[in-house]
């Protein structure tokens, strides 16, 4: 009776161990300091519009236009990327610099043109 006792008390704890280790994996997979955001752009606008960050974190972008062509720039990391509609387009950097960044269209892509805007916040 008391073998029995013991043997549910560490089937337990190994259960409760391994709720434990889950918790805390996450947090070693952000560790790798890459971060991924699947972002479409279109007539006139991105979504998500703001994206955050920790400096020093590689930023990947996976855009996608859903209709015309459009760009995707942020002058203060030098970025200028072409983004033809129904295409994939990777963009790729290393967020140094901490602050509020305007992401903006620069390919002319109608009326709204002037409003296609997004914003960087690296912290
Ligand atoms: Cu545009």
């Amino acid at each position: 009776m008391k073998f029995s006792y013991q043997k549910e008390l560490l089937l337990s704890l190994v259960i409760l161990g391994f709720f434990v280790l889950i918790q805390f994996l996450p947090e070693y997979q952000q560790d790798s300091d890459e971060v991924v955001f699947e972002m479409t752009t279109k007539q006139w606008e991105f979504e998500p519009n703001q994206i955050i960050v920790q400096q020093g974190q590689t930023v990947v972008i996976r855009l996608v236009s859903t209709d015309v062509p459009h760009g995707f720039a942020i002058d203060e990391y030098n970025i200028y990327t072409f983004v033809p509609p129904g295409q994939t387009v990777d963009i790729s950097f290393i967020a140094k610099d901490q602050g509020v960044f305007e992401i903006f269209c620069n390919i002319f892509c109608g009326e709204g043109h002037s409003t296609h805007r997004g914003q960087l916040i690296v912290r």
